[in-house]
């Protein structure tokens, strides 16, 4: 295989060499090696159909993810993906055409995945690049305030859900909720925390993680969250599924210009990924954020699938 950088910074891309390379002949290991220490690696020229993408991402998980979006949420009303493969694992992305701020996956739930796959089976026309940011370069680039107030800020995310949903977004039956969520708990990373109460038919979980994380696979601290696609929404008077999310203690008034400068680190700081066929993009979603350009044509159709990482 041929590795070029993406940036200096983070980021590969893989090209098969010899142009017959297989992505079945990839070296396992090598291509951990390179998700944990670049970020990002974006598979270009190989031949990945559906079902071989499907098969790569197995490659890498402990436990794949369902996409809550791809079933209703009661009173959260939000709706963005559509699931392909039937079980909610292989979900499109392009329900909805409007621009996407920065965010990390799923990173307000305890569920959240440490690997996301992106698959373009037929690329837009023009515009919908996927951007791609990185958590750690962010924050170290932020000035010792900045940084300061993100080591002593946390974002409280309070979840009101059926506990029918709690069940199927942790993959487990009814009954044994109570003690998927006790083992849960037990497997936080440092800095996450977990209450839960239960009431009749509902679970109100209260999850806070910090602004400032340290990732999975570095012991550097990264930005790597959901509070800059909170401002957009915010400012859109949306708001996202039935989760209310706080940043806690209350930040003072500058904090929109703390926002602000992080926002333009993330985008001088971004890679654009301009969808070629058959393109798999993975990325460490414990670091990397990502964002979207607006869709302007029915083109595009990206897939995404997520997992707890088995490395
Ligand atoms: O369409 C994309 O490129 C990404 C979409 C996305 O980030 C999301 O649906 O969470
Ligand atoms: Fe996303």
């Amino acid at each position: 295989m041929k590795v070029t950088p993406l940036r200096n910074d983070f980021g590969v891309m893989i090209k098969p060499q010899p142009m017959s390379e297989r992505w079945r002949d990839l070296d396992q290991a090598h291509l951990q090696q390179l998700i944990k220490t670049k970020g990002v690696v974006l598979l270009r020229g190989f031949d990945f159909e559906i079902a071989d993408y499907e098969a790569f991402t197995l490659r890498f998980a402990q436990k794949m993810i369902p996409n809550r979006e791809t079933f209703a949420i009661p009173n959260g009303g939000y709706r963005d993906r559509e699931d392909v493969s039937g079980d909610s694992l292989t979900a499109t992305v392009n329900l909805h055409k409007g621009p996407i701020g920065w965010h990390s996956e799923d990173c307000h739930l305890p569920t959240s995945p440490h690997l996301l796959f992106l698959y373009c089976e037929s690329p837009p026309l023009r515009g919908g690049a996927t951007l791609l940011t990185d958590g750690i370069e962010i924050f170290s680039q932020c000035d010792e305030n900045i940084r300061d107030f993100l080591t002593r800020h946390a974002h409280l995310h309070t979840w009101t859900l059926p506990s029918a949903s709690v069940a199927r977004m942790l993959g487990v039956a009814l009954q044994n909720v109570e003690e998927a969520i006790c083992r849960l708990v037990e497997s936080l990373p440092t800095g996450q925390k977990l209450e839960i109460e239960f009431t009749t038919e509902h679970i109100i979980a209260r999850f806070t993680e910090p602004l400032a994380r340290i990732t999975r696979w570095s012991q550097h601290k990264a930005f790597c969250n959901r509070l800059l696609l909170y401002r957009v929404l915010r400012q859109a008077k949306l708001r996202e599924g039935a989760a209310s999310s706080v940043v806690d203690p209350t930040p003072s008034e500058d904090f929109e210009d703390v926002l602000r400068v992080i926002d333009s680190l993330a985008y001088l700081s971004a890679y654009h990924v301009h969808w070629q066929s058959r393109d798999l993009v993975v990325f460490d979603n414990t670091r990397i954020m990502h964002a979207r350009a607006p869709i302007l044509d029915e083109q595009r159709r990206i897939l995404i699938r997520s997992c707890i990482a088995n490395f």
